[in-house]
Formats: C-alpha cells, structure tokens, sequence
C-alpha cells in the first residue's frame, strides 16, 4: 500500500547483544506495531521499542503498550498445571497444588467423559476470548464441536462486538468492522463518532483524528460524559445514556428534510429508504431533544455539519452497542452513510472500532455459538458440509448451534451445563450481573481454565492449564480495519507453559479424537489448515499466507488466493453482500432502556474503560506502572448531583441497583451529566461494577446492556447502609 504523510523512515538501534522481532501490542484491537527487543544471551525479552514502519500507527504506542512486554517474565506467571485439592475453597486463590501434564490431561479426560456419559454431550461448554491468534480461536471451535463435541461454544466477544457484527450483517450483508483502511482517516472532512472514548481506547488512532481538524474538518461526538475527545471535538452531543436510536432516527429525519440525501446511491444500492423516512419524520428535533437530553441546536448541527461534508466517516464503539437495541443503534447510525452515499470509496464509511486485538478474526472463524469458520452457518448444510470435509467428520457428528455467553450461565445455574473449558475471559469481572454469574461457576462440577495469570475466574477453577503469553507463539489477527497480520514468537514459553492449540491437540488425543488432531505439531500447521477452512466463506483468509502478510504490511480479507492483494477498501463496486447486491437502509422505532430510572433508581449507570487498564484488569493490574496511575474504580459524579447527595470528592459511597451494590470512591466532575454516573470496569471481586449492571441482552446479538441502567447512590453512614 502507499505510504501516507506520516510515514518516516528511521533506522533501528540496534546493540550487539539485543535482537528485534517485529510483532504487535497483545492488547487492543489497534494492534500497534512494536519490536520486542531480546537479550541474545538470556533470550529473553526485555524491552520494547516501536515500529516507525508500521503504516497504522507509524510508531505510536499508548501506556499499556508500552509496558505488555512486562507481562511475559512477570513473577505471577503461572509455570505449571494446578489442580485444585480442595472442593472447599472453590471461588478462592487458595486449594491449589502443581501437577504435571500428564496429572492434569488425565484427570481433564476423566471427568469430562465421565459427565458426558452421564448427562450427555452437550453437559460440556467453551468459553473462549479473542485475545487469541485466529489459528488458536479456530481450533479452539474445532475442539469444542469435534473433540467435546458439544453444541455449547461462545466467547467474550458476546460482550464486545457482536451489536457491530449484527449491525453490518443486516445493513450490509457482511460484518467487516472497517469498510476503509484507517489510513484515510485524517483525509477525511467530517468524523462523526458515537460512544467511543477514542482517546482513551484507540489513543493511537488520535493523531490522524486531529489532523482532520487541523485540515478544517469537524469532529461530532456523542457520548454522556465529557472524554477528551469530547472536549476539543467541533460538536459534543451529550446524551442521556441509551438514548441513541432517537438521537440517530433524528439526525436522519434532518438529514432527508435538508435534501442531503443521495437520491441516485439510494435507488440504485439500497433497499428500505421509504419506510425509514416514514419512522423517522416523527423524530423531530423537538421529540429527538425530549428523548436524548441533547438541545435542539446541536442535533440541528450535527446534521448540517455530515450531511455537508464532502467525504465523512461514521465511527462508533461500544458506547452505542453495549445496549439492548446495540444492533439497532449500529443499523440507525450506518443509515446515515447509506442515505447520504457516503460509503464504498475512499476517506469515507462506517467504521466501529474493534475492541480485543483480535476481535475482528475471532469472530469470524468459528467460536460464536452459532458459526464456523469462514463466516460460515451452522444452520446451512452446504456451509456445514464444507468445514466437515476440512475436519474429517460427517455432518450428523457437527454439534448444532448452542446459546450466547449469558446463557451458558443460565445453562450453568440451572446444571443442563456441568462442565466448562474457560480459556482467555475473565467473566467473573467482565460479564454483566455477577452475584448470578459467579453462582453458575461455583455450581459447575467440573470447570477448566487455561490464562497465564490467576485470575478472578480461575479461582473457581478444577484445574488451570498455564499458557504462554502472545509474544511466546506465533499466528496471525486481524486488526480493526480487517487487515490479517503476524504476531511473531519472541522468546521460548517460560516454565512448562504452552500454547492453547497444543494444550487442544494433546488433549484431543486423550479424549479419543486424535485423528482430527494429532498432524498439528505447530503453530504453522494450524494456521494451515486455518486458511484451507476459511477457504470460500465470506471472511476467507485463504489468499492470506504468512508471506504475503510479512511482504504487505498485512492482508485485508477477503483476500481468495495467491494473487489477490485482499481489500482494504470494502463496496468500491458498490456491491453489498445481500443477494440482491443492496444495502439496506432499516427503519428502527425507538425503545428505551431496559431499566428507566425511577423514585428508588434515579440515576443513570454506564461503564466503561480508563487508559491504563485492559478489560478485567487481569493483566494490567499486574503492571506496576499502570496500576499506580489507577490502582482502584472510582464513581464519577457531577458537582450539582454530589452537592443533592451530599457527598464530596473522594468519599466512598455506596453504590446500588436492583441487582447488587458496591463501594466506590466519588470523583466529582463536570465531565458527565447530572443524571448519570459513571465507574470503570476493569477491578475484581468486590470492586467490580459488574456486580451492579443488567443482564438485557439484545434480541439479535445478545449483547448485554452495560452501557445504561438506573441506579441509586447512598452515603456511607454506617447506620445507612444496607446490608
Ligand atoms: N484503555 C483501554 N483501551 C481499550 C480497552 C480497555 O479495556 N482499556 N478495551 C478494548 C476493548 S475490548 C474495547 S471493546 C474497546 C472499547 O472502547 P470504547 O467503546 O471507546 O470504550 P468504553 O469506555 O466502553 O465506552 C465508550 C464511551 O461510551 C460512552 N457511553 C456510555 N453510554 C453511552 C450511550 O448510551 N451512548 C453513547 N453514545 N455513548 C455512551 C462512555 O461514556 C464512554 O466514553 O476498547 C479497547 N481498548
Ligand atoms: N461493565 C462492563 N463490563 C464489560 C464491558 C464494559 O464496557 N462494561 N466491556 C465488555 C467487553 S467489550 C469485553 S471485550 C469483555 C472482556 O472481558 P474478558 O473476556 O474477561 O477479557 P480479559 O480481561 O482480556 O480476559 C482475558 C483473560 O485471558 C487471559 N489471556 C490473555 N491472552 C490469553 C491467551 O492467549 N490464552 C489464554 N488461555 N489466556 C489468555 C488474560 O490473562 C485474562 O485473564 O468485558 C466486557 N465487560
Ligand atoms: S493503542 Fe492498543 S494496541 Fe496500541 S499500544 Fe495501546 S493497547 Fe496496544
Ligand atoms: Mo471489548
């Protein structure tokens, strides 16, 4: 690809005693380009420096970036498999012993053909993340539904993306998180981002944010609080939380009353437009303006300001689709692209920004309940038979589909599930309504959980398999703008860990389906067969060898074979990937939260991310450095809202919904509305807001509602304070 404006080229320092391999950051899905430097003695890393040429982010790094190599050598490592000996302190750090593999493969085999003869194949579940290559998150679905053979497979990304995978597949046919590359991003006139913390989450998105207004374009955000990307944005639409469907349906309604719509894109690539224009006449500015808390003025604003613009990107994040109506929200905001043209050529699109490092692949090949690999169905027998003939089984031996994350808990609490293989999540902080999550997994008979560091879910664990760390194996992931590139091995796994797909592999051949298996000695070989089952599906990755990865600077998928360069802009044909080749502008009435405040619940709660922690906080809570800056969660709250409760900076105050309570620290700020607080997510046991948050989950993408509930605050008086 052409290298943009930013591009420098800088030669490496490079000591005599220190290699670089080039690789990526493990965390987010920017996927930042980084060298690991390693002491050629010791092998070991011990430092990192950024890649200048890298084209995304052009040496950009953020502070956790800067720090993940730390994670690799860290004295909390797990080294070796520990079973747990005592039944008793399950839900505790405590009862552990170390084991050898064979201990831990044997007793892992037993019991789980133990509880499958007595209650079933499908007793046993998956539960997966994606911060995994894809070669690790497409055998782990291959050894959910071929070695356990169980229909109960899902992953974190049921927190994460799955509202943006609803939303593109109804609009466009297909979920590709990007339809552009983010280099046209600071070519563009006009970034209208919704519920994302750019600034925070994507920092090294933000010099090419910038530079769209240091050329004199204009930056929308919308987003209840004031984030630093609000705050020298053009226009910040402060809405109440959960409130953006009336907030879209009303920018389209001025949109279509301001004749910025594309008559000619409209009736030629779209279907659906008249039925929207009907949904969203009623959407006046006025109505909008009730609904959202945003005024008038501004919605005016930000419609005149898009639908002017020359070339304009609609961004947005998990502000907008951790919501019971996520997919709708999704839907409602690429409206505006579709109504208005403005997508399928460059410097303009719809793009969300894609949260774990490989929440973009992960998604794509195989550990969804209702997936495999390739995009493909498993409600379509033509797709089923295609990845069987991969994996050497028939279609009747293919489990079929199971239940989203929240579900498998259900399952979990009411025992249809007994057993769990939990490898890369953190649920016991990270999913919605905890008192009953962390319940189903004491329930369990039986649970596994593969991490490389202890954490808060691991402590209900039967037995922990230790694995390596990202920069101790190598595969690929695919970043936020869809584009495949390597994760290089920069130092042998430390103690006896391994990497999941050979902890997969052994213990396939345990439980009696090594034949499927046992030709997978390496990573390479995976990704192999990886590429050969994405093979024809929609994601198809076959075209993307590692290769052409290393001589690309990365391959957009889909990417068919050994000639095709892949796609980095998405619809330049102006073809949708509907039968019908369309897009579909979709008509969505507005729906409120699942919880309105009310006397006893008069608050607002949503949640989010800080920049020095990553999700459960499982890894970088560990990092020194990071946890200084913000070593506890912390309530915000509004001065004028402080001052009604009379409760001052730093005070701890209880915090309660219909689900639970915690104690959190006040931080009183001006940058969040009066009727809303806010706490991050990213801190275990006690300190977790999840313990307060809703299980709605969307009716398409199953999604929770992390994102808005009602809530109470209470002061803490001793006396007060309910027990
Ligand atoms: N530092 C850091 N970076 C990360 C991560 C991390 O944990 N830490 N995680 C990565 C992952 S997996 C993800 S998914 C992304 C998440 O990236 P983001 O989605 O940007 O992060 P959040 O903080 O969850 O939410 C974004 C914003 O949504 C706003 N918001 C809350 N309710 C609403 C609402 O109803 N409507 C609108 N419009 N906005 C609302 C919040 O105030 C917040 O500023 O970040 C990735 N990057
Ligand atoms: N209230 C609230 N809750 C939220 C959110 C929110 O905004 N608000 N956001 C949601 C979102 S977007 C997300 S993505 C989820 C994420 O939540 P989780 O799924 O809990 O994510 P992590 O904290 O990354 O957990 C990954 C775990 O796996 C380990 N790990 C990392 N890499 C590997 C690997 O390669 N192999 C193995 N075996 N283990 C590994 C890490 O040490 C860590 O313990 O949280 C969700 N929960
Ligand atoms: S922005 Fe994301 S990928 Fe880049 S250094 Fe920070 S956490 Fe890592
Ligand atoms: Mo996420």
């Amino acid at each position: 690809m052409q290298k943009d404006k930013f591009f420098r080229e800088i030669d490496n320092v490079r000591h005599p005693n220190e290699k670089l391999v080039k690789t990526h950051c493990s965390y987010c899905g920017m996927q930042c380009g980084m060298n690991l430097r390693v002491n050629t003695s010791s092998n070991k890393i011990i430092g990192v420096e950024p890649r200048y040429d890298w084209p995304v982010t052009l040496g950009k790094m953020c502070p956790k970036g800067v720090t993940a190599y730390q994670q690799t050598n860290h004295e909390d490592r797990i080294l070796r498999p520990l079973i747990r000996d005592d039944a008793s302190l399950k839900g505790t750090k405590e009862g552990f012993r170390e084991a050898s593999w064979e201990e831990a493969y044997d007793l892992i085999a037993r019991k789980f053909k133990e509880l499958q003869t007595d209650y079933g194949k499908d007793t046993l579940s998956v539960f997966s993340g994606v911060s995994m290559t894809n070669e690790k998150c497409y055998l782990t679905g291959k050894f959910a539904r071929v070695a356990l053979g169980t229909r109960y497979i899902d992953y974190n990304g049921r927190f994460c993306m799955s509202s943006a995978a609803g939303g593109f597949l109804r609009s466009f046919g297909v979920d590709r998180g990007s339809t552009l590359p983010w280099t046209d991003i600071h070519e563009t006139d006009c970034l209208f981002i919704a519920g994302s913390n750019t600034a925070e989450c994507h920092p090294t998105s933000m010099f090419r944010v910038w530079a769209v207004q240091e050329r004199g374009g204009y930056i929308i955000v919308v987003d209840p609080r004031e984030t630093p990307i609000a705050r020298r944005a053009d226009l910040h639409l402060d809405l109440k939380p959960g409130t953006d469907l009336a907030l879209a349906n009303g920018i389209l309604n001025l949109l279509i009353e301001g004749g910025y719509a594309d008559e000619s894109f409209i009736n030629d690539h779209t279907n659906g437009f008249e039925e929207t224009k009907d949904l969203v006449s009623q959407f006046t500015p006025a109505y909008t303006s009730e609904i959202t808390g945003v005024s008038a003025d501004k919605i005016r604003r930000a419609a005149e300001i898009y639908g002017k613009a020359p070339n304009a990107i609609v961004m947005f994040a998990r502000g907008i689709e951790q919501q019971h109506k996520g997919v709708d929200n999704v839907s409602a905001y690429t409206n505006m692209a579709l109504l208005t043209g403005k997508i399928g050529r460059p410097k303009s699109g719809v793009a969300t920004f894609t949260g774990q490092g490989n929440g973009q692949g992960g998604r794509e090949h195989g550990q969804k309940s209702d997936l495999l690999p390739g995009y493909r169905k498993l409600t379509n027998p033509k797709h089923v038979q295609e990845v069987c003939d991969v994996w050497g089984i028939t279609p009747e031996e293919m489990p079929k589909p199971g239940v989203s994350a929240y579900e498998m808990f259900e399952l979990m609490n009411e025992k249809t599930i007994r057993g769990l293989y939990l490898l890369c999540s953190n649920p016991a902080v990270s999913a919605p309504n905890l008192n009953f999550v962390r319940k189903a997994l004491k329930n369990l008979d039986f649970m596994v959980c593969g991490d490389f560091y202890l954490s808060e879910s691991a402590e209900y664990a039967d037995v922990i398999l230790p694995s390596v760390t990202w920069s101790e194996d190598e595969g690929t992931v695919t970043n936020l703008e869809g584009r495949i590139i390597k994760i290089n091995k920069a130092q042998e796994p430390i103690g006896e860990t391994k990497p999941d797909w050979q902890m997969q592999v052994e213990l396939a051949e345990r439980l009696g389906k090594g034949k499927c298996f046992s030709h997978l000695n390496t990573a390479k070989d995976v990704a192999e067969e990886f590429r050969l089952a994405s093979k024809g599906g929609y994601a198809d990755y076959y075209g993307a060898t590692w290769d052409k990865i290393d001589k690309q600077d990365g391959v957009f998928w889909p990417c068919k074979d050994e000639e095709d360069k892949g796609t980095p802009h998405m619809f330049l044909d102006k073809k949708f990937y509907h039968p019908d080749g369309k897009a579909k502008i979709c008509a969505l009435p507005y729906r409120p939260p699942a919880e309105e405040p009310c006397e006893k619940y008069p608050l607002r709660l949503t949640t989010g991310r800080v920049v020095y922690h990553y999700l459960s906080g499982n890894q970088t809570r560990r990092i020194k450095f990071l946890n200084d800056m913000c070593p506890d969660p912390y309530v915000e709250v509004h001065p004028r809202t402080a001052e009604k409760y009379h409760i001052d900076h730093e005070e701890n105050i209880q915090l309660f919904t219909r689900r639970g309570k915690a104690i959190f620290q006040v931080k009183v700020t001006e940058a969040i509305r009066e009727d809303t607080v806010f706490v991050p997510y990213h801190f275990g046991h006690e300190e977790s807001i999840n313990l307060l948050t809703i299980p709605a989950l969307d009716p398409i993408s199953k999604m929770p509602e992390f994102k808005a509930c009602a809530a109470q605050i209470e002061k803490l008086d001793s006396e007060k304070v309910s027990k």
